[in-house]
């Protein structure tokens, strides 16, 4: 069960118990015979009531619950889908001169550029370049940030990439906040994908399958 259904459940049983002691103990103590009769019909209808109202909560917890769930999942099968079925609308590859990646190749000297291609995946109004590149015999994945000057880039740590048949997607999956990316690839006719979103600089692969099998 979920954290905040149990608070809930905690919560409605005391209150429920809070009622119950009210209408028993200090009251119920002290009053003549046709009071406590007029106190019970009350108490019947008003738990009755209460009954209602709490299950109506609970229920409603448990749906909202459910809904996210299945919110989320669908996300991930609709982004599964879009890669798999090759639907994907794939980025495309900056051209040579393009001055983010002339800033990498100043940065990483002596990469071998597999595929790169620009959008703002942090979320603050400047391009940034996702690159996949070969050196040292690894294929790596890095992001270079635009610091905010349009000048000047960050570069993240690098990751393993896809070593042949790179593709990237820039998908705003959960339609808020940063663009996320999904980068495709292969190794030996084996297909990986991966979905990253930038979180505190770094991309963070949020899920994925077979990226292990071709990078
Ligand atoms: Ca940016
Ligand atoms: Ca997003």
């Amino acid at each position: 069960m979920l954290n905040k259904e149990a608070k809930y459940f905690t919560f409605i049983l005391n209150t429920a118990k809070m009622i119950k002691d009210y209408f028993y103990n200090d009251r119920g103590k002290h009053m003549n015979d046709k009071n406590v009769k007029e106190k019970t019909q009350i108490l019947k209808s008003t738990k009755v009531k209460i009954a209602l109202v709490m299950l109506a909560l609970v229920a409603g917890f448990i749906i909202r619950g459910k809904l996210e769930e299945t919110r989320k999942t669908q996300l991930e099968e609709e982004a599964e889908e879009d890669v798999m079925s090759k639907r994907a609308d794939y980025a495309e590859p900056v051209g040579k001169d393009n001055k983010i990646l002339q800033a990498f190749l100043a940065y990483m000297p002596g990469a071998d550029v597999q595929i790169a291609c620009e959008e703002d995946v942090t979320d603050d109004g400047c391009k940034d370049l996702v690159v996949i590149y070969k050196k040292d015999g690894l294929t790596r994945t890095v992001v270079a940030v635009d610091s905010g000057d349009g000048t000047n880039y960050e570069y993240t740590e690098p990751i393993p990439g896809p070593i042949e048949n790179q593709k990237i997607q820039f998908k705003n999956i959960d339609k808020e906040g940063e663009i996320e990316f999904i980068i495709t690839g292969e190794k030996n006719g084996a297909v990986g994908y991966a979905i990253y979103r930038m979180i505190d600089g770094a991309p963070t692969d949020l899920f994925g399958e077979g990226m292990e099998d071709c990078c």
